[in-house]
């Protein structure tokens, strides 16, 4: 069957955003009575909704040819059963974001990952923590939990805690440091290693242009603004990111010219500070939909 299934988290931290990056990337799904299955409807693209535990396995497996999942599952599935690989990250993606800390009760004599060796660690990742720890020498016990590791040292299972942690907060509502940062990790686009037939690949390729094309246009601002003729150089040198702008006469006003540009950094009020600061003026900047090279 030439069609290209993609795993995506059911419900969670990934999904709606998993979605709407494919969605942005033109691709519609009927959707399926058990909401399990989604049918792609212009492309051959059709979605799989799962657990994201679920999702390296069913790569692994071949059940579908790419997935979105955080890089701490990945990296954990393929550390725990395929010896580090069987994976290809295709793109890193902007949201997910998150780090695997090892954590432990306040106030507790262990100040540094050095001093783990031969303790217990809790933790939903003990491949991915061991193999880390182990890099760097130190050999640590883990306990796996699949939830609420960090209920792990109040209960005496374990002297410190390896956890995922974004804000922090769920740490100290439980009265637990943050003492090593073991791995930082975002969503990312995953297919098998190895390749897919020639069809296949076509239409990988077709979406990754598409894919690159929105994430591209993330980060990319449209900028308008009204520029003395003689600042026009200083005026694109400030501009963050931007290739040659367009110049336009402004009716009525020959000393002045409007520019447009296309800056592919992140444009702040700093820049626009600056930007007027060398006599620009109406300056606005517009989001990038979509874009191609
Ligand atoms: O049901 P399913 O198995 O699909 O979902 P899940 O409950 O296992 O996963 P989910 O939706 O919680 O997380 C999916 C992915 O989001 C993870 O695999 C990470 O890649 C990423 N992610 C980003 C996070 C966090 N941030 C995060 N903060 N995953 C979990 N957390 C936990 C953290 O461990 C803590 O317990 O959220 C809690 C709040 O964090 P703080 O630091 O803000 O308090
Ligand atoms: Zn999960």
């Amino acid at each position: 069957m030439n069609r290209i299934r993609v795993a995506i988290q059911k419900s969670g931290r990934l999904s709606d955003k998993s979605l709407a990056l494919l969605q942005s990337c033109g691709l519609r799904f009927a959707r399926s009575k058990d909401k399990l299955y989604w049918y792609g409807k212009d492309f051959p693209i059709d979605l799989l909704l799962v657990r994201d535990d679920d999702i390296p396995r069913l790569l692994l497996d071949g059940v579908c040819e790419l997935g979105i999942v955080g890089e701490n599952i990945a990296e954990e599935v393929m550390r725990d059963s395929n010896g580090g690989e069987g994976l290809d990250q295709l793109r890193k993606l902007s949201f997910g974001g998150c780090r695997l800390s090892l954590a432990v009760p306040e106030g507790a004599l262990i100040r540094s990952a050095a001093d783990l060796d031969g303790r217990r660690i809790a933790t939903s990742y003990p491949a991915l923590t061991k193999s880390i720890l182990s890099e760097r020498g130190i050999n640590a016990e883990t306990v796996k939990f699949t939830g609420s590791v960090e209920i792990a040292p109040g209960l005496g299972t374990a002297d410190a805690i390896s956890d995922l942690v974004s804000t922090g907060t769920t740490l100290r509502a439980n009265h637990l440091v943050e003492l090593e940062v073991l791995f930082e990790s975002t969503a990312a686009l995953y297919a098998q290693s190895g390749g897919l037939s020639e069809e296949k690949q076509i239409m990988l390729d077709r979406l990754l242009a598409r894919l690159d094309g929105v994430l591209l246009a993330a980060e990319s601002k449209y900028v308008m603004l009204h520029a003395p003729r003689n600042a026009v150089e200083e005026i694109t040198r400030l501009l963050p990111g931007a290739e040659n702008p367009s110049l336009m006469n402004l009716e009525g006003d020959p000393e002045k010219v409007a520019l447009h540009a296309v800056c592919r950094e992140a444009v702040f009020w700093e820049h626009l500070e600056a930007l007027k600061g060398v006599g620009a003026s109406a300056i606005l900047v517009l989001p990038v939909e979509k874009m191609l090279g």
